[in-house]
């Protein structure tokens, strides 16, 4: 009979998947032309914020030139920077979204 460590250690056994997965910053990058407006309602809509925390996440942004929008796995991540990215090209605003690992 193994031990709870032994059988840790052995590879090929079915082990209960208990691992966290690998996490995601989407970042928000500034830019010169984007509306404020624009952002806050993205951060709104996309990222699920409300008017007040949208807008400090906002001029964050503005004045630090970058700001974490929020931390997902990879399929959430990406979706949230393809969706960030489809909505300003619709409206020909040229901001920027994307994913660091953490
Ligand atoms: N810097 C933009 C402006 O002055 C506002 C902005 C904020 C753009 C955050 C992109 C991200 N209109």
């Amino acid at each position: 009979e193994r031990t709870q460590h032994e059988r840790g250690l052995v590879t090929e056994e079915a082990e209960p998947r208990l691992k966290r997965p690998p996490l995601f910053r989407v970042i928000l990058l500034n830019d010169d032309y984007t509306p404020m407006e624009f952002v806050v309602e993205v951060l709104e809509g996309i990222f699920g914020m409300d008017r007040t925390t949208a807008t400090r996440v906002m001029l964050e942004v503005h004045t630090r030139g970058k700001g974490v929008c929020g931390v997902f796995t990879f399929e959430i991540a990406e979706t949230k920077v393809a969706q960030v990215t489809t909505y300003s090209q619709q409206h020909q605003h040229p901001l920027l979204c994307t994913m660091e690992e953490n």
